[in-house]
């Protein structure tokens, strides 16, 4: 009986032993993996043939979020990382987008003449990455952050305001936005582009906002559409604003065909 309840506690033992080195190897994975997915990212951004210091863009980037509670990281705490690592302007090709980020993100990879915030560094490392830290941690977590309704000043969301209002802010020319037609409110009022970006047009450094409507066998709407007027309100005056719409099908053929002139892909 009692060499029975010894096996108990050797059991008892290792398995507590075990969750004592396996939480911090965990946590460690979790700060490793996405730390070094982060720096081969930057790394390999393709085009710049100037070095970026992948290390120094790291180190601005997780002191926006690292030991702090994951819904109590503001927009601004990503200043100095976007200090760090300032986007460039890039007129004429500015590329913006809501509810289409697929099709538009196929387009900007084929085609040179449009830029989106994807196509910019930062942009490029962190699409589709999630991140948060934890108060009194230094590590980085994949796993368990709040998603992007849990709460306002969440990592990620907080993230792509700053990233999208410093986009917005060098855009000049002539700028672009693919909106969605297949839906029923192509200019949503809570969208990232509606409450960010369009409000950070200003002429005449930005001339006009052309408006790349996608239309399918499904499309709901077209210019018409009511939102698109709550744009053209929005607006600073002195951009011009147009919309115009177009097939998908059109959009997917100059995407496989480069020879066609970016002009004539709407
Ligand atoms: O809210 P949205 O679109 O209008 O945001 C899109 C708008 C674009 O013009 C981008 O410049 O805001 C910028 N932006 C991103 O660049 C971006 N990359 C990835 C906004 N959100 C971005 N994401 C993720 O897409 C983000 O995590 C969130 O979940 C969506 C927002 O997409 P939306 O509602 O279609």
């Amino acid at each position: 009986m009692r060499r029975g309840w010894c096996w108990v506690g050797a059991g008892l033992a290792v398995v507590t032993l075990s969750i004592i080195i396996a939480v911090p190897l965990s946590l460690m994975r979790a700060t490793g993996d996405f730390k070094s997915t982060f720096i081969t990212k930057c790394e390999r951004f393709p085009g710049k043939s100037a070095r970026h210091d992948c290390l120094g863009i790291w180190q601005a980037f997780e002191q926006a979020y690292v030991g702090k509670d994951p819904c109590q990281v503001p927009v601004e705490s990503y200043d100095h990382l976007l200090t760090t690592s300032p986007f460039e302007p890039a007129c004429n090709r500015t590329m913006f987008w809501s509810k289409t980020k697929d099709l538009v993100h196929e387009f900007t990879m084929h085609r040179d003449c449009f830029l989106t915030a994807e196509d910019t560094l930062l942009g490029f490392i962190l699409d589709e990455l999630t991140w948060c830290g934890k108060e009194g941690s230094k590590e980085t977590f994949t796993a368990d952050c709040p998603g992007w309704t849990t709460c306002v000043h969440n990592p990620v969301r907080s993230f792509w305001k700053r990233v999208s209002a410093a986009f917005a802010d060098v855009a000049c020319g002539d700028v672009t936005s693919m909106l969605n037609g297949s839906i029923t409110t192509p200019f949503s009022s809570t969208s990232i582009f509606a409450t960010i970006e369009v409000k950070r047009l200003k002429s005449p450094n930005v001339k006009s906002l052309n408006v790349v409507l996608t239309t399918n066998a499904n499309a709901v709407t077209n210019c018409d559409n009511a939102s698109l007027k709550d744009l053209q309100r929005e607006l600073d005056r002195g951009i011009n604003y147009s919309c115009k719409e177009v097939n998908e099908t059109k959009i997917k053929r100059c995407i496989s065909d480069p020879s066609i002139p970016c002009r004539a892909c709407w």
